[in-house]
């Protein structure tokens, strides 16, 4: 009779130990994806060169005209970044520049930006 119950036992805890090392390595690995999203998030700055089509001081934003870039597997586009006032400071139509940006969230926002 107690060798019974201990039969059961053993047999629920080895039942209980299955189920959770089943849980386990899945929640691990959702856990480890989200890490490496933050961390190329966090490293998705990317240089280029381009040409400026406008700026809007009004919206913060620079329109370029740039090159393909490799590291964010971009193709040759004109596009708006998100520019602070001071980057779009001395920024005109037709300048020829050389960029950083970063991406967050489907948004691309100027890092530096020079002539
Ligand atoms: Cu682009």
């Amino acid at each position: 009779m107690k060798l019974t119950l201990i039969a059961v036992a053993s047999t629920a805890f080895a039942l209980s130990l299955s189920a959770q090392a089943e849980d386990m390595p899945g929640m691990k690995m959702d856990s480890m994806e989200g890490m490496q999203m933050e961390q190329k998030a966090q490293d998705s700055v990317a240089n280029t060169e381009g040409t400026i089509k406008s700026t809007d001081t009004a919206k913060h934003t620079v329109t370029i005209a740039h090159g393909a870039v490799p590291s964010v597997q971009w193709p040759p586009m004109t596009m708006a970044f998100a520019a602070s006032e001071d980057q779009l400071k001395g920024l005109t139509a037709g300048d020829r520049v050389s960029f950083s940006f970063r991406v967050e969230g489907g948004r691309a926002t100027i890092v530096s930006i020079s002539k």
